[in-house]
């Protein structure tokens, strides 16, 4: 409950990490010949629900499952239905790693944004 009542008060968020929550167009899955990497870090994209074939879970292996906004607009009544009303997204722009946290280029989308706009 809040002391006060601000705006956002009444929302229920729900956090999407967007490349894992669900992949609506496997033509805009990443390609592993144009993913950049930093030196000593490798990246992969594995087929939707299946297993990363480097084992070693190690830190300097980034594995991207194609997720997309697409997913995320097929997933809306799931979303509705569990009486989410506002979503937090991890960041969307190009970058490096799968949760985008370290952003390459703030002014290129992931190319999965652009396709909203088919
Ligand atoms: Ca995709």
């Amino acid at each position: 409950m809040c002391p006060r009542s601000p705006p956002g008060c009444k929302a229920v968020f729900y956090q999407i990490f967007p490349d894992r929550f669900a992949n609506g167009d496997l033509s805009n899955d990443p390609k592993d010949e144009e993913l950049d990497i930093y030196p000593g870090v490798t990246r992969s994209t594995y087929p939707w629900g299946g297993e990363r074939a480097d084992k070693s879970k190690s830190r300097m292996h980034f594995p991207f499952y194609g997720g997309d906004l697409v997913g995320i607009e097929q997933k809306l009544p799931y979303l509705q239905d569990l009486g989410v009303n506002a979503l937090y997204l991890n960041p969307i722009f190009t970058a490096f790693t799968d949760h985008r946290y370290d952003v390459a280029d703030f002014a290129m989308l992931i190319r999965f944004w652009a396709a909203m706009r088919r």
